[in-house]
C-alpha cells in the first residue's frame, strides 16, 4: 500500500528530536488523583542514561540500555483484584486482527470521521460465551484461512475451529519465557497473507518480531526469519502488540523499557525505539523496509521506524475497520489509564509520556505537541487498561461503533463511543472477563475476550 518509496532499514546517529504534529482537541476528562497502587517512581533514577543510543544494525537489531525495574507482571492467577502491587501492564500481545480491510473511508488528518450511522446503545445486554480453554491465552488474530488463531503466552499458536482449539501450528516455547511481563505477546498476518508474524520476548527478554511463511493458505511453522529485535532493559513494559494497519504496514507497539516512571526517559526520546509505536514494511525488504513517509526518517539521530512516541506501555492497540482510526490503550503509571484515538495517518504524534500521564503532568510539563488521550480513567482499584476494538460485527447491532476495553485487574467489559475526538457515551457493559489481557476480532468483526487465567470467550448478545 501506501508505502511508496521505502527507505532501507538502517541506522543513523543519535540525537534527540521532536516532531511538530499538532495535537487535536480531544476530550480531556480530568479526574481526581488517586493514590494508586504502583508507586510512581521518578524519572531520574538513572542519571546518565539519557543518552541512549539506538543502534539499528542492518540486521535490524535495535540496541538500547536501560534499567530500573518495578512493576510486576501480570500473573496468571485468578482475576483479581485490584490493587496489588504489581502492575499490570500486562504484557503484550498480539491483538487480534490483523490486516484490516483496505480503507474504506479513509479519514483525513484533522478530524476523525465517525460513521454517521453509528449510534451505539450501550444499555444492550451482552454475555460471554466460552469458546476455548487454554493455559494463558494472550493474543489472537485472523489467520490466512479466515479462522481465529490464538496465542499461548508460553509460545504456541493454535487455530480455533468448530471442534475447539487445534494443535499448535507454531511453537516458540523454546525461545521465550513467561517471567515478568514476558512471553509470546502478539500475532498478526501480512496484508497479502504471505507471512504470519509473532511478537515475543526472547531468552534475554528482548522484543523479537519473527515472520513465518504462509504457503497456499497454510502457516509453515517449521521455518521463520527474524524481522526485528529490540533490546529490552527490564522485564516489564515490553509492549509487543502487532497489527497490520489499513495502509498494509506493520505497526509494533513497544513499551518504555520498564522500571517505573520511565527511568530511561525513553518516551520522549526519538533515538530509542522504546516507548514508541513503530511502523515498518516487513515484506518490502530483507529484513524489512522503513516506509519513506514515516515521520522521522530525515531527522538526525531519530529511529526511522518510529511512527509515534510518548507511550508508556501500549499493551493493546487496534484500527477501526470502518473509519481506520487508530485506538491506542496506554497503560498508566499509577494514576491514569488512557485511550488515544487518532486518524490512522497521523504521523509523529507525541502521546506525552513521561512528561504526562494521561492529562496529568508526570515528570515535566505538557509538551506543545502533546496529543492528549480522548479517554482516561483513574487507575484506582483498577490497574492496567486492556484495549480492545471498535465493534463492527453483526451479532450485536447496538454495539456497532462502540470501542470495547477492559482492565487487567477488574475484568469488567466496558465501552466508550468516540465521535469527532470526543467521548459521547460510556458504560460498563455488565459482564466480567476475568484477567482480561486481550480482545480479538474475528473475520466477521465479532469480538472475543482473553482471560489470562485460561478462558477464551466470545461476546454475544444476551
Ligand atoms: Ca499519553
Amino acid at each position: 500500500m501506501s508505502g511508496s518509496d521505502k527507505v532501507p532499514a538502517q541506522c543513523t546517529e543519535i540525537g534527540p528530536g521532536r516532531c511538530s504534529v499538532v495535537g487535536r482537541s480531544a476530550a480531556r476528562q480530568v479526574a481526581r488523583r488517586s493514590a494508586g497502587w504502583p508507586p510512581a517512581l521518578g524519572t531520574n533514577s538513572l542519571a546518565g542514561m539519557n543518552l541512549r543510543a539506538a543502534s539499528l544494525s542492518l540486521t535490524a537489531v535495535l540496541v538500547l540500555a536501560a534499567c530500573a525495574a518495578e512493576e510486576p507482571p501480570p500473573d496468571p492467577e485468578p482475576p483479581a483484584a485490584a490493587e496489588e502491587d504489581g502492575a499490570p501492564a500486562p504484557e503484550t500481545t498480539g491483538e487480534p486482527d490483523e490486516e484490516l480491510p483496505a480503507d474504506e473511508g479513509s479519514v483525513e488528518q484533522e478530524e476523525p470521521e465517525p460513521e454517521p450511522a453509528d449510534d451505539p446503545d450501550l444499555s444492550v445486554q451482552i454475555t460471554l460465551t466460552e469458546v476455548a480453554q487454554m493455559t494463558s491465552p494472550v493474543a489472537g488474530t485472523v489467520g490466512p484461512d479466515g479462522a481465529l488463531y490464538l496465542a499461548e503466552r508460553a509460545g504456541t499458536i493454535h487455530p480455533l475451529t468448530e471442534d475447539g482449539l487445534g494443535d499448535a501450528v507454531i511453537d516458540l516455547s523454546d525461545r521465550t519465557t513467561t517471567d515478568g511481563e514476558r512471553g509470546l505477546l502478539g500475532i498478526a498476518v501480512a496484508e497479502d497473507g504471505s507471512e504470519f508474524y509473532a511478537s515475543y520476548t526472547d531468552g534475554q527478554g528482548d522484543n523479537v518480531l519473527a515472520a513465518f511463511p504462509i504457503q497456499d493458505g497454510a502457516i509453515d511453522g517449521s521455518t521463520d526469519r527474524t524481522v526485528m529485535t529490540i533490546e529490552q532493559p527490564q522485564s516489564n513494559h515490553n509492549g509487543g502488540d502487532v497489527q497490520i494497519g489499513p495502509d498494509g504496514m506493520l505497526y509494533w507497539g513497544i513499551g518504555d523499557g520498564g522500571g517505573g516512571g520511565d527511568p530511561l526517559e525513553a518516551g520522549q526520546d526519538l533515538s530509542t525505539p522504546l516507548g514508541a509505536m513503530l511502523r515498518i514494511d516487513p515484506q518490502a525488504g530483507d529484513p524489512y523496509e522503513v516506509p519513506s513517509d514515516n515521520p522521522f526518517v530525515d531527522l538526525d539521530g531519530a529511529v526511522p521506524e518510529i511512527w509515534a512516541y510518548g507511550l508508556r506501555n501500549p499493551w493493546r492497540f487496534s484500527f477501526d475497520r470502518v473509519t481506520d482510526e487508530l485506538y491506542i490503550a496506554d497503560v498508566g503509571q499509577s494514576d491514569r489509564e488512557e485511550v488515544n484515538v487518532v486518524d490512522h495517518d497521523l504521523a509523529g504524534a507525541n502521546y506525552g509520556w513521561n512528561l504526562m500521564e494521561g492529562t496529568m503532568e508526570f515528570a515535566g510539563s505538557e509538551p506543545d505537541d502533546h496529543v492528549p488521550p480522548v479517554f482516561e480513567y483513574e487507575t484506582g482499584a483498577r490497574c492496567s487498561i486492556t484495549g480492545g476494538f471498535v465493534y463492527r460485527g453483526e451479532a450485536i447491532p447496538e454495539l456497532v461503533g462502540a470501542y470495547l476495553y477492559s482492565d487487567y485487574c477488574d475484568g469488567d467489559i466496558r465501552a466508550i463511543v468516540v465521535q469527532d475526538g470526543e467521548v459521547v457515551d460510556e458504560a460498563n457493559l455488565g459482564v466480567n472477563g476475568g484477567q482480561v489481557v486481550s480482545f480479538v476480532q474475528d473475520a466477521d468483526g465479532e469480538l472475543y475476550v482473553l482471560d489470562l487465567g485460561g478462558t477464551v470467550s466470545r461476546i454475544d448478545p444476551s
